[in-house]
């Protein structure tokens, strides 16, 4: 049992789940053009078992039955990802007829379902031929990605409830061209800088696109974790405050303030790509709303490294399945400061929040009773910020489904739904029938 109803929340509250194109669509079906994470996955180390999103959940084919299980659970909202390399195999030029047809068949489904389509147009799976041109390095890409914008949008736009550019800037920039973790898989602090600034010229050319075709309730979604010193030490609080700069800062303080953080500029400032300062406008498009997807926190401590000049450490809270420490108070502390620093009274929505577990099927039933706990505290965060007047305005889980997660192939079980990969057959786990009591009951 989850410790909170719909009616602990204020009239009109969103409850939704979450899901991304590549991790669940399957690949190989429907016309999509090769992407980046496939050339990556291809590549021995980068990918556990080298395991790709060729089949995935195949909900390409299986996406009414999937939405039959949201909209069952009482759900309001569904949030999803369309695929560019689906849309455009190319990245470019001609469109794939197939896919443009998936995600209007995708958005009538979901209206036929009562269920409010909240979309992403950017969730990691960048068309090949345009990642041969540079990626997220070319600047040319906030071209690339307004025409894609704007072909998409043209097509299902006037049934979405809402829409966000690009998921979480900071996977697009650091962790793909920093840290080399996902594609293209760079560690390279000149293509990073580049990266960075890009994905947030391309999420204010894509917004300034969809404003042109009269869209609205548009947003921006920003991964955010939590940065606790190693210890209170001042170093340690300097090498914290820079990971919360570049991981965080960099990309609020881009949109809603028009500028940078100076600690992270300090090491980005040198390989940043020319005329960068001038940019400001676009990246600052207004916004309708701002989706926060959050996770877990990270313990930094400082060392004589080069830039950024620190390393996380292993917490001590209890972790998940992905090793990361469960530690709901970041989600109460990130909804204030937002709100306090960068939004003010503009809507913010939880857009992803959940974890993963083994979550093993036993006798036809999965218990995943740390998942009903994970949620409740962090649902109970969300009251606590709503309560002190942050205007929250929904809670989106991740995830409806077990699905690719990335590097970590498909292990990593998020779902509030098992599917198993073999027979692709979907099972409710507990934590699914728990929010169904949660969301339903009057
Ligand atoms: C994320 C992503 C998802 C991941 C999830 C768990 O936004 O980071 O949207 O693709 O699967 O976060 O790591």
């Amino acid at each position: 049992m989850l410790n909170f109803t719909r009616a602990d929340f204020p009239e009109g509250f969103l409850f939704g789940t979450a899901t991304s194109s590549y991790q669940t669509e399957g690949h190989s079906f429907g016309g999509a053009g090769p992407t980046h994470w496939d050339s990556f996955a291809a590549t021995p180390g980068n990918v556990v078992r080298a395991e790709n999103g060729d089949i995935a959940c195949d909900h390409y084919h299986r996406f009414a039955e999937d939405f039959d299980l949201v909209a069952r659970a009482g759900f309001d909202a569904y949030r999803f990802s369309t695929s560019w390399a689906r849309v455009l195999p190319e990245g470019r030029g001609a469109v794939n007829e197939e896919g443009l047809d998936f995600y209007d068949r995708l958005a009538d489904a979901l209206l036929e379902r009562g269920l409010k389509p909240c979309a992403t147009l950017y969730h990691w799976e960048l068309p090949a031929p345009l990642a041969d041109l540079g990626g997220w390095r070319n600047r040319d890409i906030a071209g690339w990605f307004a025409d894609y914008t704007e072909i998409i949008m043209r097509r299902i736009g006037d049934r979405m409830f809402s829409v966000a550019p690009i998921n979480e800037p900071w996977c697009v920039g650091w962790l793909s061209h920093f840290l080399g973790q996902h594609a293209p898989g760079l560690r390279d602090i000149r293509a990073t800088a580049h990266a960075m600034h890009h994905v947030l010229l391309a999420h204010g050319r894509a917004i300034q696109t969809m404003r042109a075709l009269g869209l609205d309730n548009l947003g921006g979604v920003f991964n955010l974790e939590w940065a606790s010193p190693a210890d209170d030490s001042e170093a340690a609080r300097d090498a914290a405050a820079l990971y919360d700069g570049y991981y965080n800062r960099f990309f609020l303080s881009g949109v809603f303030k028009g500028c940078y953080p100076d600690n992270v500029m300090q090491g980005l400032g040198p390989h940043m790509p020319k005329g960068w300062h001038d940019d400001f406008d676009v990246i600052g498009a207004p916004l309708d709303w701002c989706g926060i997807n959050y996770y877990t926190r990270k313990v930094i401590a400082p060392n004589d490294g080069p830039w950024p000049h620190h390393h996380e450490i292993e917490g001590p809270l209890d972790k998940t399945f992905m090793d990361w420490e469960i530690y709901p108070q970041g989600l109460y502390d990130f909804l204030i400061r937002t709100a306090r620093d960068y939004t003010g009274d503009l809507p913010l929505y939880v857009t992803e929040n959940g974890m993963a577990a083994p979550d093993i099927i036993e006798n036809g039933r999965i218990d995943d009773p740390h998942r009903i706990a994970y949620l409740d505290a962090h649902v109970a965060m969300v009251r606590q910020a709503l309560a002190e007047g942050v205007p929250v305005k929904g809670y989106f889980i991740w995830s409806l489904l077990d699905n690719y997660e990335w590097a970590l192939g498909y292990d990593k079980r998020f779902g509030l739904v098992h599917v198993d990969f073999d027979t692709l057959d979907r099972t409710p786990k507990s934590s699914y029938h728990a929010l169904t009591v949660a969301l339903t009951r009057t």
